[in-house]
């Protein structure tokens, strides 16, 4: 399941942004620190095609991915020294896939900034020094593990030793290692380490009610022109909310929230555009299932092959995969059915190098 860690300093709406995206009830208020304990929480991910499958094909079961979503305690200047709460709850994220980086850019003399003014450049300056700071010491703890092995073996563990001293050397100069190009062997073993600078951030960017719902708010373009924004190392994802107005939404009956909505022009959820994002930043793409009358969405990375994709629902049909039988959604919503597809020659046969496509609906062919 994709997980997403959701970081910034304290009291800039983590767990308001928390509870609208899971309709959770994690403690909000207007004082810093008030996350101590890591609030969890699970909900599926919006899927528009999934939907409409599932009205073409009636299935007796209709299962959507899910994506986990994480808010831990506000992060402060020297968390890495042990300053505040922070460095102990990002130990519970390092096994995330991403991170939201909530970025406070609204302004209300009722909730106090830990530095007094809302700064947003400043803010992100200062989270993503801390997690380079962070990770140099994870990492230079797992080196120190290594050091021995790396002396008494040193052919077998070249490789290794060459990527740690890379990533030390990189993060030394403050560069994050999500900017390193690295094949899918070596990001597999970077996540492994569970090093935060090589996940994907999107930069959430969380409004006054006023001004949402803006996609360009003048505070956004202000943080387009600062120096931490000059030179991405990576392509920025931004999501503009308003973590309380959000949650405020979430509170409506679901009729009285579509009239408002409409009113509004909002088209989608924080929750929705927030999971694109994630999707696009890791590669993933979707691909549906339909056998026994159960409906069912999955995510892969892209280039995922079909064995490996079979995989996903059981090792076994990895292991015994014989062939895909694959249709397109647009065809399947057109013509209503597989045996349908299958009689007009629509349905593809496919091998084991075949690379999975986002919205294939598959039908996979193994032996037991
Ligand atoms: N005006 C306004 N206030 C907000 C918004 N989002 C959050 N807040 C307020 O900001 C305060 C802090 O929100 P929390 O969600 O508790 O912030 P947090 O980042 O989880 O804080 P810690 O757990 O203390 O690190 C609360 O009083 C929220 O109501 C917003 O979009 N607009
Ligand atoms: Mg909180």
């Amino acid at each position: 399941m994709l997980s997403v860690g959701i970081i910034g300093l304290p009291n800039v709406g983590k767990s308001s942004l928390f509870n609208a995206l899971t309709a959770g009830n994690a403690n909000v208020s207007n004082y810093p620190f008030t996350t101590i304990d890591s609030n969890l929480g699970v909900v599926p991910v919006p899927d528009v095609r999934l939907e409409e499958l599932r009205q073409i094909l009636n299935p007796k079961e209709c299962t959507p991915c899910f994506i986990q979503f994480i808010d831990i305690a506000g992060l402060v200047e020297g968390a890495n020294r042990g300053e505040g709460l922070g460095n102990q709850f990002l130990g519970n994220i390092r096994q995330v896939d991403a991170l939201a980086h909530v970025v406070r850019c609204f302004q209300d003399p009722n909730v106090a900034h830990v530095l007094e003014e809302v700064d947003p450049a400043r803010d992100i300056e200062i989270i993503e020094t801390e997690l380079l700071l962070a990770d140099l010491e994870v990492l230079n703890g797992a080196i120190e593990k290594r050091v021995g092995i790396w002396k008494t073996n040193p052919r077998d563990h070249a490789k290794e030793k060459e990527q740690w001293l890379l990533y030390r050397e990189k993060l030394e100069a403050g560069i994050p290692l999500s900017s390193l190009i690295l094949d899918l062997e070596d990001q597999r073993e970077l996540k492994g380490l569970g090093l935060l600078t090589g996940k994907p951030v999107i930069y959430v960017i969380n409004l006054s009610e006023e001004e949402y719902p803006e996609a360009n708010p003048p505070c956004l373009e202000e943080l387009k022109q600062s120096q931490i924004w000059q030179n991405p190392s990576q392509a920025l994802e931004v999501v503009t909310i308003s973590a309380r107005f959000e949650w405020e939404l979430q509170q409506l009956d679901p009729e009285e929230r579509a009239e408002f909505e409409k009113e509004l022009g909002i088209t989608e959820t924080g929750l929705q555009r927030l999971v694109k994002k994630a999707f696009k930043s890791l590669g993933l793409i979707t691909f549906y299932t339909i056998a026994n009358e159960k409906l069912r969405a999955w995510e892969v990375e892209e280039g995922t092959s079909a064995p490996e994709a079979a995989g996903k629902i059981h090792s076994d049909m990895e292991r015994g995969f014989i062939r895909a039988q694959v249709v397109s959604f647009e065809d399947l919503l057109q013509h209503g059915s597989f045996q349908e597809l299958n009689r007009l020659g629509l349905a593809r046969t496919e091998g084991k190098d075949y690379q999975v496509k986002d919205s294939d609906v598959i039908q996979f062919a193994f032996r037991d």
